[in-house]
């Protein structure tokens, strides 16, 4: 008992934080999960189905034959934490695993793509019915349209204190860097 507690990688000193990374199909969630977890992420991907493409919209989606049809998994340590990762889908129809889903998580980063913004919409309604807190990371690909922070922010009809930050879900560093900015913003929320 006392080796498989003393050789247990969570510690009294990582607290253990649920976070959920959340968007519409194809911005890059799973992407981000692995980019980030430091264990091999779980992921529930499987070969987009001829009933599937009919529910999501392949729009500007390129190459993409994979859709993600529950939830990926990963974890990743930071000093005094250890994050928990939920790639969770957002398209409405998602809302049962949602309200499970939910339960315990401390904040939400919802990816977002310049390409289908509306795309977010649906996305951006789960979380805020599950009363989640949130920021939002767009997923800047090649052919991405840039828009001025406020254009986005109105399309998105963000409150001026969500955070709006631009990532590449690929790179490491910037994956964790949208991370950090969302537990950043609920601490300051808690605090004030
Ligand atoms: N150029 C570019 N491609 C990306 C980026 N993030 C994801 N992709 C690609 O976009 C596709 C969809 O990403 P995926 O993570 O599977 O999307 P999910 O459905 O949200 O899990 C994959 O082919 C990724 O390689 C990014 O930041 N830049
Ligand atoms: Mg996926």
């Amino acid at each position: 008992m006392a080796s498989a507690l003393s050789e247990s990688r969570i510690s009294v000193d990582h607290i253990p934080v649920k976070l959920i990374i959340a968007g519409p199909f194809g911005v890059g969630k799973t992407t981000m999960v692995s980019a980030l977890s430091e264990i091999k992420p779980l992921n529930t991907e499987e070969v987009l189905t001829q009933a599937g493409t009919l529910v999501d919209d392949l729009t500007g989606v390129n190459e993409k034959t994979t859709t993600t049809t529950a939830i990926d998994f990963g974890r990743l340590t930071l000093p005094g934490v250890v994050l928990y990762l939920f790639g969770a889908p957002g398209q409405t129809r998602f809302q049962v695993l949602w309200e499970e889903l939910a339960r315990g998580a401390l904040g939400v980063l919802v990816l977002a793509d310049t390409r289908r913004i509306d795309d977010s919409f649906a996305v951006l309604d789960l979380v805020e019915n599950a009363g989640i807190r949130y920021a939002v990371a767009v997923n800047h690909f090649p052919d991405s349209p840039d828009y001025p922070d406020e254009a986005l922010r109105q399309a998105l009809d963000l409150d001026p204190r969500t955070p709006l930050l631009v990532c590449d879900a690929r790179d490491p560093a910037s994956a964790r860097a949208s991370l950090i900015a969302l537990v950043e913003h609920i601490k300051e929320l808690m605090v004030s």
